[in-house]
């Protein structure tokens, strides 16, 4: 598979959020990252389901929405999720992991299974025919522009190793957090397929959207 952009939309101009929906679809970026954070499980706030939805309404890009809340099946009644949608769930965020992650794809949506830096990856192994994309957080949720965790690079690795040996080397890894031009090159290396892309590459001021897209695209290529 070759990888693939998720564009943190928290990241982006929310003054001018449809503006830089629009520049992202041109410049052919295949998710919009959607983070959600309720202050609890992790200590900010960010995006919520009323303002997700008016982006999924107004762009037919595939929503990528990261759930950085506790008890996280609470929320999905009200999103207005589409096929081809993903959700992330954390398996540090509920007691009830494979439920969590039936109900989204009870809801038409993917499921996919979030882990952070420190949790290790055989919280994975008990519902791997449960989520169809394995996120492995790279620097502890909560912030954009924080660096990366470096143990995780060889975490990617191993979950690589993992998911191909238990038979489904058709999940894709996604990372998130610090997917810096010079910080890519090693993640697709370890394993990594979809990139979340924010404050680092294409959110950086310096690029411009445009500019950061054409510069991640040719740091993804190694
Ligand atoms: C952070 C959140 C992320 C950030 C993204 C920012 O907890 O889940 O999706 O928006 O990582 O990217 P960067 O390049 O600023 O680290
Ligand atoms: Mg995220």
């Amino acid at each position: 598979m070759a990888g693939k952009i998720s564009a943190s939309m928290m990241c982006a101009d929310l003054l001018h959020l449809e503006r830089d929906i629009r520049l992202l679809e041109q410049c052919g970026v295949e998710y919009l990252h959607c983070d959600v954070m309720d202050g609890h499980f992790v200590p900010n706030w960010m995006l919520f389901p009323d303002l997700i939805n008016r982006i999924a309404a107004v762009s037919s890009l595939p929503l990528d929405v990261h759930l950085m809340i506790d008890e996280p099946a609470r929320i999905l009644p009200s999103l207005a999720l589409r096929p081809g949608d993903i959700v992330s769930l954390h398996a540090e965020s509920t007691h009830h992991l494979q439920r969590a992650l039936a109900a989204v794809r009870a809801q038409g949506a993917s499921p996919a299974l979030a882990l952070n830096p420190a949790t290790p990856l055989c919280m994975a192994e008990e519902v791997l025919p449960d989520f169809d994309m394995l996120l492995i957080m790279t620097v502890n949720p909560g912030y954009a522009g924080q660096k990366l965790v470096p143990q995780c690079i060889e975490k990617i690795r191993r979950a690589r190793a993992l998911l191909d040996a238990a038979g489904y080397a058709g999940t894709p890894i996604e990372v998130d957090g610090n997917c810096s031009l010079e910080n890519v090159p090693k993640m697709i290396q370890a394993g990594a397929q979809v990139i979340v892309a924010g404050s680092s590459s294409i959110f950086d001021k310096r690029l411009g959207i445009a500019g950061g897209v054409r510069a991640l695209r040719h740091s993804m290529e190694g």
